[in-house]
């Protein structure tokens, strides 16, 4: 048993490491909220590359890549209202912001 703790005390220092780093980051989280809340992440104009005003499958299949996650199964079901093979700003249901981005290009 005594053994037992000696090998297993490495890594319970790291999970006491990780707790840390946590706590800490949740920490900074609630200051930053408290100071005044950040403008909305448009999660739509980082996936859009070309910047055409629709997120095709190149687009969500590099994005999802970069966080490290697979494609949702039900994502294109979900999202593709009309069908097209592309997701438009309006089908979009993430974070993007208040206008579509044609929208700014007008002003
Ligand atoms: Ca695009
Ligand atoms: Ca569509």
């Amino acid at each position: 048993m005594v053994i037992f703790h000696i090998l297993m005390s490495p890594f319970l220092i790291l999970m006491n490491v990780c707790s840390s780093v946590i706590q800490l980051n949740f920490d900074v989280e609630v200051v930053a909220i408290s100071d005044g809340p950040p403008p909305p992440p448009n999660y739509f104009a980082q996936i859009d590359l070309n910047g055409d005003g629709a997120l095709d499958k190149a687009e969500i299949d590099a994005y999802f890549e970069k966080m490290g996650h697979p494609v949702p199964e039900e994502l294109w079901a979900s999202e593709d209202k009309n069908g097209d093979g592309k997701i438009s700003w309006e089908e979009f249901s993430g974070p993007k912001g208040t206008e579509p981005p044609s929208a700014k290009e007008d002003l």
